[in-house]
């Protein structure tokens, strides 16, 4: 019988890792960011969260999350406001053709993990939201593109409205209450630029100490450096950032990278009490990039941090060795550098 019917479907989404960073909400409720940003698409053959959605109206009882085997929290605002959307969207399919099932009356049962550990360090929201997003879209068979998902998609995490493309993403920032113009859009796909790599260097697979959440909160309520980050850094990095994507010109993709991370982790400093995300191995690893580029006598590494101590390490492919070899080896000798540290090293943008 139909009612008896399992409906069902899978997806997976990529990790990005900004280069020109998201840092600070207008509106925390919407999840509108003070400024645009720009991302990197990392190989999902690497980094990527799977996730399968299926509903039924032989279901009982309410939603359901089970993340990388364990029950999760289903309930927290930003997951139900995801819900919600992708609901509604079905609910109106179904008003329009009477003939489609009920999806939207089913309760869901989700199942997500990553292919690699979320206690990494690494940002596993972007791609957990992107991949929930597109699995409950192609379930309810909404016919979405991936921007119109960023709009839902950015409700459950900032970055995840990045992860709904590979390649090289801008979240544009927007200035509408309402949200409807802070979406992701394609800046290049990956074809275009398919040499650039991603070392991830895990340093601490700590959870971190200040949550980018609350953290950006803090920064937009106290930092005088930010208010200039946001009025004149950040949107002089995405034109840049965009010229360097779209010529191919690594130097100045890797300067806007570094630059952009400096001045992000600076601003975290000049929060009031100042957040601390680098630390001593982070540093030494700007140090290792720095030498690197000293003596290649050109710029073919960069470094950038998220909200943690973790280092990922931008470079062309045709630069493996002198990138990621002396990395190691420079890095070796720094205090703090410990025999767990791991390394990920993945195709940027395959
Ligand atoms: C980014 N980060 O652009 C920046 C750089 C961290 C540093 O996006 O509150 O987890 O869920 O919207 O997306 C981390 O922030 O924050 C982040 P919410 P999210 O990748």
């Amino acid at each position: 019988m139909a009612t008896e019917t399992i409906y069902k479907a899978s997806t997976t989404a990529p990790v990005n890792i900004a280069v020109v960073k998201y840092w600070g909400k207008r509106d925390p409720k919407l999840n509108l960011p003070t400024n645009s940003s720009l991302s990197v698409t990392l190989s999902q053959a690497d980094l990527r969260t799977l996730t399968t959605a299926t509903c039924s109206a032989t279901y009982q009882g309410e939603d359901s999350l089970i993340l990388n085997d364990e029950p999760s929290d289903i309930k927290g605002a930003r997951t139900q406001a995801c819900l919600r959307e992708l609901r509604a969207r079905r609910a109106a399919l179904e008003a329009e053709n009477s003939s489609l099932p009920k999806l939207s009356t089913m309760p869901l049962r989700i199942v997500s993990e990553n292919n690699f550990p979320t206690a990494a360090g690494l940002a596993s929201s972007a791609a957990g939201f992107a991949a929930l997003v597109r699995a409950i879209a192609n379930l309810y068979e909404l016919p979405s593109s991936p921007t119109e998902l960023s709009l839902i998609a950015r409700q459950g995490s900032g970055s995840a409205c990045r992860s709904l493309f590979g390649g090289y993403v801008a979240w544009r920032g927007g200035e509408q209450a309402d949200g409807l113009d802070s979406k992701a859009v394609e800046v290049a796909p990956a074809s275009h630029w398919p040499n650039m790599r991603a070392l991830i260097l895990v340093v601490s697979a700590a959870k971190k100490g200040v949550s980018s959440t609350s953290g950006m909160q803090q920064t937009v309520a106290t930092s005088d450096l930010f208010q200039g980050r946001i009025a004149t850094v950040v949107p002089a990095h995405m034109d840049k950032m965009e010229a360097a994507i779209r010529d191919r010109d690594f130097p100045a993709f890797a300067e806007v990278t570094m630059k952009d991370s400096n001045s992000f982790h600076a601003c975290c400093m000049d929060t009031y009490p100042p957040i601390y995300y680098m630390n001593d191995v982070s540093r030494a690893a700007v140090r290792a990039v720095e030498a690197i580029n000293a003596a290649a006598g050109k710029t073919i590494a960069a470094y950038t941090f998220d909200a943690g101590p973790n280092a990922v390490i931008y470079y062309l492919e045709e630069n493996s060795g002198p990138v990621v070899g002396t990395f190691y080896s420079l890095l070796q000798g720094t205090d703090g550098w410990k025999d767990g540290a791991k390394s990920y090293d993945s195709a940027a943008v395959k």
